[in-house]
């Protein structure tokens, strides 16, 4: 086992608060320290399904040529630690045990992720959980506000700079039209399932489906394998990007929108559709997360002011030339690093492009900016290991 590997595992069992042995083979060594560690009646039942990982990937292991052993080796034993992380937090029933030995196999994301400011993971969630988050979706624009309360979304115009609506959207459902969806006094001028930009920004918590996928034990793997402590979920989206309509996501950092310090931020950007050069992919700038946050935009402490949100800085000048497309299929997600710089043209094609997104931040030794225009409900930000 690379030394890399067993660094990572040691940090795992560090952050479950377990030590290893010496004398056993250092897989039986972690899972007879997280055996003692799993505190309550139900233990067999955890470690025993520990052992089956294990005895499962061992099979494979066998018949694997050596490069990929490592890779397995490692693989089996995320499982089996984050099996008894979960045994420890949560005891939660049969349900949670089948999603856990369903997690894709893991790439070096940690690395990767540092390298470029973004991953690619294909096949995250599997066409029928795609389905049920783009039936949400559709759900949504069955039940439209009223023409009067009917509000605009545009990262071109910043409507929404002047709107109470989208400042009050931090811990809601709200619904944001595309500019070329309405007329001036708010009657629709496309049919109302291609009229939206975006809903946002607290599905992962008001609405059960996301807040199922947002909390799902595949993408706590991912915050785990990021190195997070203690993150929270600070917002998500469904955004449409409909044919013909869907308008451009001009370039930027999530970190202007939600900056904390020192920087520690990501977004599970998951395709609920292909996306594709024609219906408006994501473009990313790679390694441009290694240059600091550009800009930030936040609360206007002006109370004179109309905008009740502002930039502190003009936009910067990204040349075109830095950025690769990045066309996926449906059912991938891609991890976006807080600061890497990225955008998306309009959708002039005849296919629409739905998207759910969230991010997350790291809350220990982390501070959330109270300048930021979203600010946490009451109780706080949602913790993502303990839901
Ligand atoms: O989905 C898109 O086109 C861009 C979304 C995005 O960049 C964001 O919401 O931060």
């Amino acid at each position: 086992m690379r030394a890399s590997y067993k660094n990572s595992i040691q940090r795992r069992l560090g952050v479950l608060g377990l030590g290893t042995s010496p004398g056993l083979s250092f897989s039986n060594q972690i899972v007879r320290t997280a055996a003692r560690a799993v505190p309550f009646s139900d233990k067999t039942r955890w470690t025993g399904l520990a052992y089956i990982h294990m005895h499962e990937y061992a099979r494979e292991i066998k018949q694997q040529e050596q490069e990929k052993i490592d890779l397995l080796q490692f693989t089996a034993l995320t499982l089996v630690i984050r099996t008894l992380r979960r045994a420890r937090t949560h005891h939660r029933h049969s349900r949670e045990i089948l999603l856990i030995t369903r997690v894709p196999r893991m790439k070096d994301i940690y690395a990767q992720f540092q390298k470029d400011g973004y991953v690619i993971l294909e096949d995250f969630f599997q066409p029928e959980e795609i389905e049920e988050l783009r039936a949400c979706g559709e759900e949504f624009t069955n039940k439209l506000p009223p023409e009067s309360e009917r509000k605009v979304f545009s990262t071109i115009q910043y409507p929404q700079n002047k709107d109470k609506y989208f400042l009050d959207s931090t811990n809601k459902i709200s619904v944001f039209f595309e500019s070329e969806a309405l007329e001036e006094d708010g009657k629709l001028k496309v049919h109302p399932r291609v009229s939206l930009n975006k809903v946002g920004h607290a599905l992962h918590w008001l609405h059960p489906t996301f807040k199922k996928f947002t909390f799902d034990e595949r993408v706590k793997e991912i915050a785990f394998q990021l190195n997070y402590e203690e993150p929270m979920v600070c917002q998500s989206m469904y955004i449409y990007k409909n044919p013909g309509i869907g308008s451009e996501v001009t370039m930027h950092q999530d970190a202007s929108y939600l900056y904390v310090e020192p920087m520690k931020l990501v977004g599970f950007w998951i395709a609920l559709e292909d996306a594709t050069l024609e219906n408006g992919c994501l473009w990313i700038a790679p390694g441009s997360h290694q240059s600091g946050t550009h800009r930030r935009y936040m609360r206007n402490k002006d109370s004179n002011s109309q905008e009740l949100l502002i930039f502190d800085r003009p936009a910067p000048c990204y040349p075109l030339s830095n950025f690769r497309p990045v066309p996926v299929r449906k059912g991938t997600c891609i991890l976006i690093h807080g600061q890497v710089v990225h955008f998306s043209y309009p959708n002039k094609s005849e296919t629409s492009r739905h998207t759910y997104i969230f991010h997350v931040i790291e809350t220990k030794h982390v501070l959330y900016s109270k300048e930021n225009w979203l600010q946490p409900p009451a109780e706080g930000f949602a913790s993502f290991y303990k839901n």
